[in-house]
């Protein structure tokens, strides 16, 4: 199927595919098994011009939108998404400042990032505030023109690897969701460290870490939208990050898909191929289908969102709640498929499924994603009948 892609869209989608097989299939098990950012990946992105295929061709990017991202993530997410998600969590990292940037902010940081000589992060939740992103605790007091940041950042992707980190701390703690402010903050920065390296199930090859602060005094130049807006900032850049998510999911989903087809058609057992007996084609058959619905909500979205389409909250959620749900029932399956092997790490079954786990909890839990789906549902039956 061609999916209707654009002539630059297929072209990413080979680039992409190429990439995966020829420089990141032969290192994803050793950068899983040994917890490790590949650096050496990023440079491969950033020669490929893969860093900037959502940011505008003036600041140096491919001027594409979500649905470039998507294909670009869920190509690259079939082989590893731990490696994919360099390139994900920074969109995730960058969608502040191209929805709420400045000039001047966008002129300085989305080069830097489109190029790939920077890597971006988001900075949200903490120890205490996940879900209820309105409840976090770090906090911004305006210091003449300066900006003095104090709190910890919990489990953020790129953390420490990242040079550039949008993050969403209180200015006015009284007035809840509506006293958070966004903030664009430079490692290196003084009072701006990190904590340890967390020890993850899956997306090993990702950085997970603490963002800390400590009376860090940023430029007031850095502050994001306007006071009183972090949490809207926040909102609006989830919305758009989201089917980023849903198409790393994607790709793991079909990435195991492709493994069980391959296996079941070199594996014999009573004198066949696997794949010749209806239990195993049923599954088969079940998986490729949830696959494609997957890709279907998947690129809807996406073309929605990049058609300036409004309320773009609920399917945004929509498609990142199915896209990781079959991510997970599909690799349980392929490993099923695999059996006894798919249980063994020299199979890439295995840290597949340990990989799609992740994509139903980070971004939102799919709990918060139908959250959204089902407030949004009331508000537009609502309006419908004004
Ligand atoms: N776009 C624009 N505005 C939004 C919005 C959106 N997507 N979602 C909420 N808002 C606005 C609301 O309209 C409301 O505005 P008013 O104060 O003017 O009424 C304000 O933001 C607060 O909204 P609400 O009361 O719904 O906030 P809640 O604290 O109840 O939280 C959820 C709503 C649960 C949806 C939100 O906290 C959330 O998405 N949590 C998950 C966070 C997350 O994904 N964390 C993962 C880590 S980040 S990688």
């Amino acid at each position: 199927m061609d999916y209707g892609l654009t002539e630059t869209q297929v072209m990413i989608r080979d680039l992409c595919r190429q990439v995966a097989q020829e420089k990141i299939k032969p290192i994803r098990e050793h950068f899983d098994e040994a917890n490790e950012f590949p650096h050496e990946m990023v440079k491969v992105f950033a020669e490929a011009d893969l860093c900037g295929l959502y940011i505008e061709e003036k600041y140096g990017g491919m001027g594409g939108g979500i649905m470039d991202l998507a294909i670009g993530v869920e190509e690259l997410s079939k082989v590893c998404s731990g490696i994919a998600l360099a390139v994900a969590a920074t969109a995730l990292g960058t969608f502040p400042i191209i929805l709420f940037g400045t000039e001047e902010q966008k002129q300085k940081y989305l080069p830097r990032i489109a190029s790939g000589k920077s890597l971006a992060a988001f900075g949200l939740t903490e120890a205490n505030a996940g879900s209820d992103a309105g409840g976090i605790q770090t906090t911004a007091v305006l210091d003449g023109d300066h900006y003095v940041l104090n709190g910890t950042k919990q489990w953020i992707t790129n953390g420490g690897e990242a040079e550039i980190y949008t993050v969403v701390a209180m200015t006015n703690k009284a007035k809840g969701a509506r006293g958070a402010s966004a903030f664009i903050v430079e490692k290196g920065t003084p009072g701006f460290t990190f904590g340890k390296k967390e020890n993850k199930m899956g997306i090993r090859a990702s950085a997970t870490r603490e963002l800390v602060f400590q009376d860090c005094r940023i430029p007031k130049a850095n502050l994001l939208a306007k006071e009183g807006m972090g949490f809207i900032v926040a909102m609006k850049t989830l919305d758009s990050s989201r089917p980023g998510v849903a198409a790393q999911a994607l790709g793991i989903a079909a990435g195991a898909l492709d493994e069980a087809v391959e296996y079941s058609r070199q594996r014999r057992q009573f004198g066949k191929p696997i794949c010749s007996f209806q239990g195993v084609q049923f599954m088969l058959a079940d998986m490729a289908t949830q696959v494609e619905a997957a890709r279907a909500l998947v690129y809807a979205a996406a073309r929605y969102i990049d058609g300036g389409g409004k309320d773009i909250s609920k399917i945004s959620a929509m498609c990142k709640l199915f896209a990781s749900d079959v991510a997970m029932k599909v690799t349980t399956d392929a490993v099923q498929v695999l059996g006894g092997y798919g249980y063994m790490k020299e199979y890439p079954v295995e840290k597949m499924m340990r990989d799609a786990k992740i994509t139903q909890i980070y971004e939102g839990t799919n709990q918060i994603q139908r959250e959204v789906i089902g407030l949004n549902l009331i508000k537009e039956s609502a309006a419908a009948k004004k």
